[in-house]
């Protein structure tokens, strides 16, 4: 166990490295470290890798978590595949090369889909996946399925060095032109990806806006201001400082979380929402968790008609696949989504920490917005020009038309060009706590 003086120790000297990296531009972008998209295709040169570092670094495929065998208890993370479009040599005769971790088998699949495209009548083929004979070196990750040596089915040589480029492009996380014989491709550990993909809200949700307005979480901007709750516990105004996370084109599994008053609300597991047990009248009673330990029969707190706080039972929890996820940050790190308050924070179940650790690069937007006029905000415009003026007004009859409407329209066409994945700086933050905090903290 480390202790919270050691953890805070460690995420100021991460906050002094992102002050010094802040410099380098502090708006929102693509994310720290994200792979830049490659539109022309370059071959691999043979024994390179993408990227240049080594494949269990954490700026590739993360660290080896130990071999998984047929009696483990990780067995069941793995995943057939059954894909038609790939050749499984399968020379085991045990299936062992269609197993492997889910994310490798989404990557393998969209390389399967690459593949034919480039080569019309050629398709991808697999070699090996999970190891449970001991074929490979300690320490490998095939022996977690999470890596694949991959060839195409022709078997020509002279396509390989292509091959692995559109291996990189499928978003494979170790790429390794590794002999004139074949591709070894890797991945992180589904869990560690599913806490770097953040927590999210879905983009039909709602936010209150000054006069009562309610706007879909699709079409929220940087510089918004939502209701909140602040430090003291009265419900105000918060500015959207930016997006942890944007992605208009990205699936998700949403818990549904709706109230005795009516409310839904549609959040991803690891997305720290405040809850309490009990009936509570008092906010600080109310403690953040990820939503998934939210059970029937908690209560959350939800804002009143009379701009107050009101706590409301939890009456049914549901599972939904939705496109889009969304992560405001705002000044306050919270904000009232569907009437319900949630934490702008995910990944790791503590909110006061998330809220400190981001509080230099809330400074620093907060200047930002104070100094620099705001743009122009073409969404908002075409939000409320296309017929949909009368479903955004604040009345609870007209919540569903809202949704429904704006789903299909000019929100989500607009921010297909701005997505931003997981912002740098909470990538950073996270990458550091891993290395600093008891992993209990963590969502898994
Ligand atoms: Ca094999």
């Amino acid at each position: 166990m480390r202790s919270p003086r050691a953890a805070r120790l460690g995420l100021l000297a991460a906050c002094a490295c992102t002050w010094l990296l802040a410099a380098q531009g502090c708006g929102p972008g693509p994310g720290y470290g994200a792979r830049p998209r490659t539109r022309r295709l370059t071959p691999l040169a043979l024994k390179q890798h993408v990227p240049g570092v080594s494949e269990t670094n954490l700026g590739a495929s993360g660290r080896a978590e130990g071999k998984i065998t047929r009696h483990s208890e990780r067995f069941n993370e793995l995943v057939c595949n059954y894909n038609p479009d790939i050749d499984f040599k399968d020379e085991e005769r045990t299936k062992a090369d269609r197993l492997m971790t889910k994310r490798c088998k989404d990557c393998l699949n969209k390389l399967a889909i690459a593949v034919m495209n480039q080569w019309p009548g050629v398709r991808l083929r697999v070699t090996e996946a999970w190891d449970e004979d001991d074929n490979h070196p300690s320490g490998s990750l095939h022996y977690e399925g999470r890596a694949v040596d991959i060839t195409t089915s022709d078997r020509d040589a002279k396509k390989y060095g292509l091959l692995a480029q559109l291996a990189v492009e499928a978003g494979f996380d170790w790429v390794h032109y590794e002999s004139k014989y074949h591709v070894h491709c890797s991945v992180k550990a589904d869990h560690s990806v599913a806490v770097e993909k953040g927590g999210c809200f879905s983009a039909s949700v709602l936010v209150t806006m000054p006069g009562g307005l309610q706007k879909p979480m699709m079409c929220l901007q940087p510089g918004d201001t939502v209701l909140a709750l602040s430090e003291s516990g009265k419900v105000v105004f918060s500015r959207i400082l930016l997006f942890l996370h944007r992605d208009a084109n990205s699936r998700s599994t949403f818990l549904i979380l709706s109230t005795e008053d009516g409310q839904e609300l549609a959040l991803t597991s690891n997305h720290l929402i405040f809850v309490s047990q009990n009936y509570k009248l008092h906010h600080h009673e109310y403690h953040a968790c990820f939503a998934n330990r939210v059970r029937r029969g908690d209560y959350v707190l939800i804002s009143g008609r009379d701009g107050g706080l009101c706590p409301s039972k939890i009456v049914s929890i549901s599972v939904e696949e939705r496109t889009g996820v969304y992560a405001p940050l705002t000044e306050h790190g919270n904000l009232f989504v569907d009437g319900m308050l949630a934490s702008s924070y995910a990944s790791i179940e503590d909110h006061r920490l998330a809220h400190w650790a981001f509080g230099p690069l809330r400074f620093l937007l907060g200047l930002k917005q104070l100094f620099v006029a705001q743009t122009s905000q073409p969404v908002d415009r075409q939000c409320v020009s296309k017929g949909h003026m009368n479903v955004i007004h604040n009345s609870s009859g007209a919540v569903h038309s809202t949704r429904s409407c704006l789903n299909e329209h000019t929100c989500l066409r607009y921010f297909d060009d701005t997505n931003v994945r997981v912002y740098w700086y909470a990538r950073l933050l996270h990458t550091i706590a891993q290395m600093i905090l008891n992993l209990q903290m963590f969502y898994e």
